[in-house]
């Protein structure tokens, strides 16, 4: 167990993805701190990926939520909370407490989830808590549960490094779990690991696989059904673990057989040429150590849970789980995505892995000492989210996530949280477009946020880490149990809800995994029941199951891999082949709707840029929402690269800058998830997704929603940067982006050169920039303006505007706006938009702020090499996320000089 270094520097974990890896915060004392990587923590020895690196450039207080309000006025948390309790009391009594539900997410602390959780489902008693982890996870959880009879990932990231073969399904992985994909990368360099990717777009990661299968959406499970039948005849069956280990195998197959009988109709299925199918199954079969990584392709499906399941299943069926180097892996999303399954945050599920079997619900009813406990589940976000339009939810508190941006169908969300008596919104920022809705009586509570909250998430592969706090907390925010806890107070359950602290939570919910328990369920945090503060605050990371008495000498000890042993979680301790339905081959496409749109992440920003839109170096490399076109389906539809399109679906629309590209094949889009109402005019992704849940887990289909594509005809293009955000007009097309010592917008408008100097002129006379001095460039008649706003002599503010065609690069002036004053070549530079220096291009290495310019630059040079390309530019030397993207423009070099 490690120790804490020394203060002032404090061990924490990044609050992004799943990977967990630990960080080094050393605070600067004035609220920002110096970040790290942990070399000592067993997920990422020490590295950070470029989101982890930046973490230190997300911690200013601009847009934070400070105090509780009440429809819109500041008041005091007794005010809120007793608002709170009081609107919870009258809603249960007049409509029953089935009226109020919680939307909770994967990026709460295990401890306030937990109390979230014990507060909702056995004292307000309502089954309806539900949590953003059913559009991320809960596919994976149905499909693990179905197979294991739990929802247990059996392996760990070791199994990555030990593998000889990693197939990765619907997992972008080198830019949504970057420090994995390195550890990846390590064993293809040490021990010859061979890549295959399974995904319809050919990402970054499909770009380092050894085998690209470019599978038509949605098409999966035939894929893998046809891998069944293949390792089933040719030889490849682990008979004694099927027959001791095993049920169902029969069934699987036959069903199996009827969906794809052999490579060729597989290829049909899926869309995948019959000879890389056929390569993909002999590797497969061929390598003993694989390990089968899948992420959202595979959950955020109509189809979900079986795609899991036939993944599985060819494991099953070869022995290959819970071994070194071989396994399925679910790769989760959120740093706590597993924290919450662990507390039962899913409506599917009441506590500590425990269901709704009449045992399990008498357990926890005594165990919590709870007044009204719940005995079944409550309703999934999708059904949730319906049922507050159709009034039968009159109360919802969300805490942690942003549905008005995340959630499918989200423009109709907005709508129906009017008709709610009560909507509480726990937020770290007060700008997220769901912390802007509003219910009848809307409540915002200020939450603790990363740096300032202390307590515990859990990666993918089981591990428990400490989060710590290393700043004081502004303003009046609280941590979200706190909240929870002062309301189980205020409803008359003071004995419950007497926590002083997250280790306190914590010692109650490794209580409650091991209450009864007995090696009867997967969760048991046993060993940690009364881990005292002291060691609460030092001992962790840690991987569960860790029962009591599990190590040597009754030392704590937790478990890398379950189910070597061949023992799994149903009644009869075998794991269970899932026959899966054949895939719905229909899209729904239509005339009206003729593309398939897929959405998903880009490598620097975390969802909707709360946090990582604060940082200038993370907002480089994609600066605004865009949507991926083919280009044959450009030419088709009159779409450039880089101007502006309308997509819509049946549900809504969004406007994005058409990016060109034949990474998507012709028919299909793809649209970032990130921007929301506060970064981009019109770009949420939730409006457009149309979001039909899979039947077994209710998770949401993100992946695949018909929409059609036009362009609009704005009639020019600009940008402005300044130091503080200043808004556009109505009407505009913008999207904006953290710059070096400020704000930087592009925008897009009907608008003429002259409308747009008045406009600059009004903005130096109003609160926006008062008293400034302006320095312009106009030439009205080919419709040019540029102009420089000072105050004194420093700039404040800079615009470019230029005819559609002609859109202005702001690479440049973004680069002379990091100079508080200018001089003078500089200051003439930002109105004739020439180059004062050579730009560099846009960002590729978001840690050194290098650009594609300057690293083709060093490649035309002779660097050969990414280390070559490293040595001379520094790109790629830090966090290693854009070493593909540099890999790539080294392929092409060799190609162009072939
Ligand atoms: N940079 C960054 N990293 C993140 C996050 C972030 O916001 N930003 N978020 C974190 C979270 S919460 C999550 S859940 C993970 C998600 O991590 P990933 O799942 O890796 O990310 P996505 O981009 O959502 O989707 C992965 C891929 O699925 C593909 N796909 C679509 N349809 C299909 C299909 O039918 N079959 C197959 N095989 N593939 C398909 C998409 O083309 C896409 O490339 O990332 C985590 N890490
Ligand atoms: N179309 C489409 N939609 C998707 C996806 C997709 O791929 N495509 N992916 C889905 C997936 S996998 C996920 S995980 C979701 C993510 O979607 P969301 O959960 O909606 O996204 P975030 O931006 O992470 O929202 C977290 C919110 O919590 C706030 N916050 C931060 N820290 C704290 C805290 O300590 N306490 C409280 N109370 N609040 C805090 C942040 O400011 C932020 O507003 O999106 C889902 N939606
Ligand atoms: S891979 Fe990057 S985002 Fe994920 S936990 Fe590690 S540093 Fe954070
Ligand atoms: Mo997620």
């Amino acid at each position: 167990m490690t120790q804490p270094v020394a203060a002032p520097t404090v061990r924490t974990t990044c609050p992004y993805c799943g990977v967990g890896c630990g960080v080094l915060a050393t605070p600067d004392g004035q609220g920002g701190a110096t970040i790290a990587g942990d070399t000592e923590h067993p997920a990422n020895y020490g590295r950070l990926c470029s989101k982890g690196s930046a973490l230190g450039e997300t911690l200013s207080l601009e847009n934070r939520l400070l105090h509780p309000e009440i429809d819109g006025t500041r008041v005091s948390w007794d005010a809120a909370l007793d608002t709170v309790a009081k609107k919870l009391s009258a809603v249960a009594e007049e409509h029953g407490p089935d009226a109020i539900a919680f939307y909770l997410s994967g990026q709460l602390l295990t401890e306030d989830y937990y109390v979230a959780n014990k507060l909702a489902k056995g004292f307000i008693g309502t089954p309806h808590v539900d949590t953003n982890s059913r559009l991320c996870m809960s596919s994976a959880v149905a499909a693990h549960r179905r197979a294991f009879g739990s929802d247990t990932v059996p392996g760990c990231y070791e199994d990555l490094d030990e593998a000889d073969l990693i197939v990765l399904v619907g997992s972008n992985t080198a830019w949504c779990h970057p420090i994995l994909f390195r550890r990846m990368a390590d064993a293809k360099e040490r021990r010859g690991t061979k890549f295959v990717v399974i995904d319809p777009r050919r990402t970054q990661t499909a770009q380092e696989s050894d085998l690209f299968l470019g599978i038509r959406p949605g098409t999966d499970s035939a894929l893998f059904s046809g891998l069944l039948v293949y390792l089933s005849d040719n030889g490849f069956r682990d008979r004694a673990f099927i027959e001791s280990h095993t049920a169902g195998l029969d069934g699987a197959l036959d069903r199996a057989r009827q969906i794809a009988p052999n490579a060729a109709a597989v290829a049909v299925l899926t869309g995948v040429p019959e000879a890389d199918v056929a390569a993909f199954y002999a590797l497969f079969a061929g390598t003993r150590r694989v390990v089968t990584a899948f992420s959202q392709g595979v959950n955020q499906s109509a189809q979900g849970t079986d795609k899991g399941n036939s993944i599985i299943n060819c494991h099953l069926i070869t022995g290959r789980i819970g071994q070194p180097g071989a396994g399925p892996f679910s790769l989760t999303g959120q740093p706590n995505a597993m924290g919450g399954r662990e507390v039962g945050g899913l409506a599917n599920m009441l506590a500590a892995h425990m269901h709704f079997a009449p045992e399990e619900v008498d357990r926890v009813r005594r165990y919590w000492g709870a007044p009204r406990i719940i005995t079944g589940e409550g309703m999934k976000a999708v059904a949730l989210f319906e049922a507050v339009a159709r009034g039968k939810i009159k109360a919802l508190w969300v805490m942690g996530t942003n549905p008005l941006v995340s959630m499918p169908r989200a423009d109709m969300i907005r709508d129906a949280l009017k008709g709610l008596d009560l909507y509480v919104v726990s937020e770290a920022v007060s700008d997220s477009d769901t912390a802007r809705g509003f219910g009848q009586t809307t409540v915002l509570l200020p939450a603790q946020a990363w740096g300032e909250k202390d307590g515990t998430v859990t990666n993918s592969e089981r591990r428990i880490s400490r989060q710590r706090r290393f700043l004081t907390s502004p303003g009046e925010a609280r941590p979200d149990w706190a909240a929870l806890a002062d309301v189980g107070r205020r409803l008359g359950h003071g004995r419950a809800f007497a926590f002083d602290s997250a280790a306190a939570i914590f010692r109650e919910h490794a209580g409650l995994s091991a209450y009864e328990n007995n090696g009867t369920r997967d969760f048991d945090l046993g060993a940690l029941t009364d881990i005292s503060d002291a060691a609460y605050d030092v001992n962790l990371p840690v991987q569960w199951p860790i029962p009591k008495r599990s190590g040597p000498r009754g030392a704590p000890q937790g478990k890398a891999r379950l189910f070597g042993d061949g023992r799994f979680y149903t009644f009869d301790q075998r794991a269970r082949f899932v026959a899966v339905q054949p895939p719905a081959l229909a899209l729904a496409v239509s005339d009206e709707f003729p593309f398939v749109l897929n959405t998903g992440r880009v490598r620097d920003h975390w969802h909707t840029m709360t946090r990582t839109g604060k940082s200038q170096r993370l907002s480089a490399h994609r600066a605004v929402p865009f949507v991926e076109v083919h280009p044959d389906d450009a030419a088709a539809h009159r779409l450039t690269d880089g101007g502006i399109a309308r997509l819509a679906t049946e549900h809504g629309e969004a406007e994005l800058e058409v990016m060109v590209t034949d990474t998507v094949v012709p028919g299909s889009l793809f649209m970032p998830m990130h921007w929301g109402g506060a970064f981009a005019s019109k770009a949420r992704v939730g409006a457009l997704v149309r979001g039909m849940p899979d039947p077994v887990s209710g998770q949401p289909e993100l992946k695949a929603t018909p929409a059609a594509i036009a362009p609009v005809a704005y009639r020019a293009r600009g940008f402005l940067l300044s130091r503080a955000q200043v808004a556009l007009p109505e009407g505009w097309w913008w999207a904006r982006a953290a710059i070096t010592g400020g704000w930087g917008v592009q925008f897009a408008t009907q608008d003429s050169s002259r409308a747009v100097a008045l406009m600059m002129r009004g903005l130096i006379q109003s609160e926006a920039l008062p008293g400034c001095e302006l320095a312009e460039y106009a030439d009205h008649a080919r419709d040019r303006y540029r102009c420089a706003v000072y105050d004194g002599t420093r700039l404040v503010a800079s615009l470019a505007y230029a005819p559609a065609g002609a859109r202005p690069d702001w690479e440049a002036a973004k680069a002379l706006f990091a100079a508080e004053e200018p001089e003078t070549p500089e200051r003439l530079a930002l109105l004739s938009g020439r180059a004062a220096t050579a730009s560099a291009g846009p960002v590729v290495c978001a840690c050194h702020g290098v650009g594609a310019d300057a690293i083709a630059a060093t490649i035309a040079g002779g660097a050969g090499s990414v280390e070559a390309v490293g040595a001379a530019c520094k790109a790629g030397t830090n966090c290693g996320s854009c070493i593909p993207e540099i890999r790539k423009m080294l392929a092409g070099q060799t190609a162009r000089a072939a």
